[in-house]
């Protein structure tokens, strides 16, 4: 039994590689796929459809667990996994990138960022200390440290402000993690916004203070493709590479071909789940709208292929209908299908990274996702 934190790389293909990461809930093969249970549920699934889809490990978040039901109500109850009931790996997002996405009134301080929740309006501070404290009641096996998370089309000048301010909060957060308490592993978050240089400066200033694995965040944030990708290809090879590197909220499948390819090992995104409740389901022949007319007859299923219980069992008519009547099981049935897509194309992707034919993996599925949003 390796201990958490171990990283084993295996087979590679040119910078994309293939890797097991040990928490202290089990191992990840990586590249992989986390989908996201915010509230400490993947909505609409139970632990039982994550473990039948193969899912490796999930993301909660720090900043609604902390909101609602509350992290010492969760310690007090045994952590996030007796909780909820999932005994498989969990990664925490700190609660930085929420606190910009969701609250309201934010106050940016040295000492960390005072907001509104967006529940009630109450106000809190989330200090690097206090997110660490947080993620330590959850009892997740990653945490990520405090960050901002640059808005798109900030300038040079309050980007290189924010970064150093991130730096400062990833410091406090290692102070106040040094390792150890129960396994659980830290990440630093690279930020830098579209600046090749901060993105360099981030980087390197992470590595000095030494992290268990290393994020690159702030992006995704409502810039083009071939700008995420610019930084991506920059910016990647400045991790270690005998450490994890997590893409944080991508994404789309040609954002997480062109993630891998660039050498990232680790994804979470609400894309696969999102989508499937407003009807937006991934096949291998591409995407489906199942609300569509054309559907209303159908009687073959979605994926004949597709081993998930909604493939294996109904037609894309029922799906439909489901749909339409907004009936509760449409949610669960979409939302088994869509990450059991994601966790194949991963699984695809590991085995084509295996087999020195990455690239033309790649192509294949590219081919079949070629539109602009996803
Ligand atoms: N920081 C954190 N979480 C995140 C991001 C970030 O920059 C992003 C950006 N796409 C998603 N989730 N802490
Ligand atoms: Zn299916």
């Amino acid at each position: 039994m390796n201990v958490p934190g171990t990283f084993t790389l295996g087979p590679g293909d040119g910078n994309a590689r293939t890797g097991c990461l040990t928490t202290a809930h089990g191992d990840v093969e990586t590249p992989i796929f986390m989908p996201v249970g915010t509230q400490g549920t993947v909505k609409s699934l139970c632990p039982t459809d994550l473990h039948d889809l193969k899912a490796q490990i999930i993301l909660g978040n720090t900043y609604h667990l902390y909101l609602r039901p509350g992290d010492e109500l969760v310690a007090k109850l045994g952590g996030l996994h007796r909780f909820m009931g999932w005994d498989g790996p969990i990664l925490t997002d700190s609660g930085g990138f929420q606190v910009f996405s969701l609250s309201g009134l934010r106050q940016i301080a040295e000492e960390g960022v005072t907001f509104s929740s967006h529940i009630d309006g109450s106000r809190h501070l989330f200090s690097p200390e206090k997110v660490i404290a947080i993620q330590q009641n959850l009892g997740s096996d990653i945490m990520m440290v405090l960050d901002e998370c640059v808005p798109y089309g900030a300038d040079r000048a309050y980007t290189e402000k924010s970064l150093a301010l991130t730096t400062r909060w990833a410091r406090r957060c290692r102070q106040a993690h040094p390792g150890g308490h129960r396994g659980q592993l830290l990440f630093g978050i690279v930020q830098g916004g579209f600046f090749k240089d901060l993105r360099a400066e981030s980087a390197a200033q992470l590595l000095e203070i030494g992290f268990d694995g290393y994020a690159l965040g702030g992006l995704s944030v409502g810039e083009s493709r071939e700008e995420m990708y610019d930084i991506l290809g920059d910016a990647t090879p400045l991790l270690p590479a005998d450490r994890p590197r997590y893409l944080m909220g991508v994404g789309a499948p040609r954002d997480l071909l062109a993630g891998m390819a660039a050498g990232i090992d680790m994804f979470d995104c609400v894309l696969p789940t999102r989508n499937a409740r407003n009807g937006t389901l991934f096949t291998f022949q591409g995407k489906v709208n199942i609300k569509r007319a054309e559907y209303r007859e159908d009687d073959t299923p979605l994926d004949p292929t597709c081993p998930c219980y909604a493939c294996q069992t109904f037609s894309k008519a029922y799906l439909r209908h489901l749909y339409v009547a907004r009936e509760l099981l449409s949610y669960r049935l979409n939302t088994l299908h869509n990450l059991t897509f994601f966790s194949i194309m991963m699984e695809r992707a590991r085995q084509a990274i295996r087999d020195g034919r990455f690239a033309a993996f790649r192509a294949e599925m590219e081919a079949v996702y070629p539109t602009d949003e996803e």
